[in-house]
């Protein structure tokens, strides 16, 4: 999964914004790259972010989605707003990936009405605060009976089975303490028998463990796709989509082939 950011400072032109052109080039240069999934969002979610209106968040990423639907790409839109989902849905996006795990009110029912995937994130708090209450009695135990629970939610909403992904949302309200025991038991969210999607890429994480700036975390984030892959993540959601593709066709040519851990 390649991730395409639409976050650009203005939309003075009511969406065609030189930022679309740009995203959609990003985008496509994923798909040469060999991305599988395009994830494309509007709003950023680190920590600290600032909220962005729905109508700001649907013109920065609709004429992108739109674009790459037609391309026919397998567009995922990152977003916790029903309003977007529905609409991103709409425009040709066959997945929605919510860092909320779709609590907002009429989140299940806008996904659920519709063929789409989701994934379901796990997050402490909210993006704003989310690093600041770090406290877990048994941080895998929780994250994992968090989404199995929120799987649940979506199955009773009408969302089948085989459309749920799990996502244990690495930095989103934990420790590096904590994200190291997620990965290192990612298998047993594996086990729930849902496709575990996850979220390494630059993360402040790789930096804690390297003590690289953001900008010099390339090689941290293709060991750490490579090692979610190990533990049987289904789906690595990266920036260096070339560099973590070549780095997984020599680990599946060597066996290491996934979920062994
Ligand atoms: C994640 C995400 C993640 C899922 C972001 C960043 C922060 N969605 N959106 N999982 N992270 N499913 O990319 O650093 O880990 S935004």
């Amino acid at each position: 999964m390649g991730i395409v950011n639409v976050t650009p400072d203005s939309f003075a032109d009511g969406g065609r914004h030189p930022d679309t052109a740009s995203a959609i080039a990003h985008a496509r240069a994923l798909l040469a790259d060999g991305a599988d999934i395009l994830d494309i969002g509007g709003e950023s979610t680190r920590p600290g972010a600032a909220p962005v209106t729905e109508r700001d968040e649907l013109a920065r990423i609709l004429p992108v989605v739109a674009a790459m639907a037609a391309d026919g790409a397998i567009v995922s839109v990152d977003t916790m707003k029903p309003g977007v989902m529905r609409a991103a849905i709409a425009a040709g996006a066959t997945m929605i990936n919510d860092v909320r795990a779709l609590a907002e009110p009429g989140a299940l029912d806008a996904v659920a009405a519709s063929g789409a995937a989701v994934c379901l994130m796990h997050m402490r708090g909210a993006p704003q605060t989310m690093q600041e209450a770090l406290d877990y009695a048994d941080v895998v135990a929780e994250v994992r009976a968090f989404l199995v629970a929120r799987a649940a939610a979506c199955e009773a909403a009408g969302i089948a089975h085989e459309r749920i992904l799990l996502d244990p949302g690495f930095g989103f309200g934990k420790s590096l303490a904590h994200n190291v025991s997620l990965l290192q038991s990612l298998p047993s969210l594996a086990a729930t028998g849902y496709p575990v999607l996850a979220g390494l890429s630059r993360k402040s994480m790789l930096g804690a463990l390297t003590g690289r700036p953001v900008g010099e975390r390339m090689a941290a984030s293709v060991a750490a796709a490579l090692a979610a892959v190990a533990r049987g993540a289904a789906v690595v959601r990266v920036h260096d989509v070339r560099e973590t593709v070549d780095a997984l066709k020599v680990w599946s040519a060597a066996g290491m082939g996934t979920g062994s851990a």
